[in-house]
């Protein structure tokens, strides 16, 4: 049904929203990304610094992406199109909708290794003596295994946007996301009353600036953008959702909040566990897959609190793994005239055979490469270095100069809030945010390419 016939949807209440957009930001960049480059970047210092790009970034760009999304009730390129007729400016939204395309079939990968260890704990296959390294490599480097769990997740994440904004969508994250605040409380307590937890702790919270460098400093600006869900179209399409009524200020406020204290605290279920049994908390994107197992392999209780991390990981794919979707989906819905079905199910089955490629170069393809990188690397690079801050620059150069900084911030004010935003947003949105962002995204395409 084309949008003359059918009504947009609309969120049923203030609390949906804050849940869909939380969900959607809140994935593996907080569990699983987030404890990873804290501890290869040195830990309390990062955090701090990391804390302040989110304050002076990721806010504004979280308040402008709503405010485009509902001033226009359009998906993400349908809304530049609508607040810059006739311009260029709808590149902007296509490079969202590309990220958000790109970044799912990956993304949805890495879903399916945390469904498969799901499975795997709970059946007790990761148990003490368990080659944990050989077991994750082994599990990454296999063709069907991999794939399987990449099919299904995609076939949840496709299903779930089929049934639409609120049937699909708010259903599914009104169910998951209480469930994973629980089950993320419940592996803090165990994390932090196992003996020796106390360095864990020390280490997120005891700064030492002399471990911070540039390319930290770079790492923190693009984990702030990945955990947030900035410049890939999702807190466009989610605010396109919500009513007119609904403020901006306090809503933008509730998911950065969100999403920052589950980072934090999965933080505190990590690197107690880590430190009170001996690993390295530098251990890179293996920290999930192979030291929080040999973790969990030998604490008390640990099959129970393993399968509820990998469950818990999963679930937070997947309520991020669905924005991505709803991005193109609306796209397609709004502009193409595809009927919801028709759009999740095609666009849907396109990502998933865009990670098939990925799945496979970490085996039986890693010989293909692009730039040096083997395809799942490629698209990752592709993402970080290039589609989201090219976004992100884009849309804070249009909300601070095309639309102009002044309206963004009259149109995000116009309800009533506890938080108003003053001239300081202009200042944050016009200046801080793209120079930041110019500053990260070409030193680090520099150092990348060199
Ligand atoms: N914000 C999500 C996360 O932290 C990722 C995004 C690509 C939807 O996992």
């Amino acid at each position: 049904m084309s949008l003359e016939t059918k009504q947009r949807e609309q969120w049923g209440s203030r609390v949906a929203f804050i849940l869909a957009a939380a969900g959607s930001a809140v994935g593996l960049g907080n569990i699983w990304r987030f404890p990873y480059v804290v501890g290869t970047n040195g830990g309390a210092a990062f955090v701090i610094i990391y804390l302040f790009i989110i304050a002076l970034i990721g806010y504004p760009m979280m308040v402008t992406e709503m405010a485009i999304g509902q001033k226009t009730k359009r998906n993400a390129i349908g809304a530049f199109r609508d607040l810059a007729p006739n311009t260029p400016w709808w590149v902007a939204g296509a490079l969202g909708v590309l990220a958000g395309f790109v970044i799912l079939s990956f993304y949805s990968v890495v879903a399916g290794w945390t469904l498969s260890y799901f499975f795997k704990t709970l059946a007790g296959d990761l148990g003490v003596g368990t080659d944990f390294v050989g077991t994750f490599i082994g599990h990454i480097t296999s063709d069907w295994a991999p794939l399987f769990w990449h099919f299904v997740f995609m076939g949840l994440t496709l299903g779930i946007i089929g049934l639409g904004v609120v049937k699909g969508i708010e259903k599914t994250v009104k169910i998951l996301m209480p469930a994973l605040f629980v089950l993320l409380i419940a592996l803090v307590g165990r994390a932090l009353t196992l003996p020796g937890a106390g360095a864990g702790v020390e280490f997120l919270i005891k700064p030492d600036f002399s471990k911070i460098t540039a390319q930290s400093i770079l790492g923190a600006v693009g984990q702030a953008f990945f955990t947030l869900s900035l410049g890939m179209g999702c807190m466009i399409t989610y605010g396109s959702y919500l009513d007119d009524k609904e403020n901006i200020n306090d809503n933008a406020a509730w998911v950065v909040g969100l999403d920052t204290a589950v980072a934090l605290i999965a933080g505190f279920a990590i690197f107690p566990a880590v430190f009170a049994l001996g690993f390295d908390p530098a251990a890179g994107g293996g920290l999930a897959f192979i030291t929080l197992p040999a973790v969990f392999a030998s604490m008390p209780g640990g099959t129970i609190f393993g399968a509820a991390f990998f469950l818990l990981l999963a679930v937070a794919a997947l309520t991020s793994a669905i924005s991505l979707l709803e991005v193109v989906v609306a796209y397609y819905i709004d502009e193409k005239g595809w009927s919801r079905q028709k759009a999740s199910l095609i666009i849907g089955t396109l990502i998933f055979i865009l990670g098939i490629p990925a799945s496979l170069s970490m085996g039986r393809w890693s010989g293909f490469t692009i730039l040096g990188y083997n395809f799942f690397d490629f698209l990752d690079f592709l993402q970080e270095s290039i589609l989201l801050p090219v976004g992100g620059l884009l849309t804070a150069i249009f909300a601070g100069y095309v639309w102009s900084a002044k309206k963004t911030r009259e149109h995000s004010n116009i309800n009533k809030s506890a938080i108003r935003l003053g001239t300081w947003f202009d200042v944050l949105i016009m200046y801080v945010s793209p120079i930041a962002v110019s500053v990260v995204m070409v030193t680090g395409l520099v150092d990348k390419l060199k």
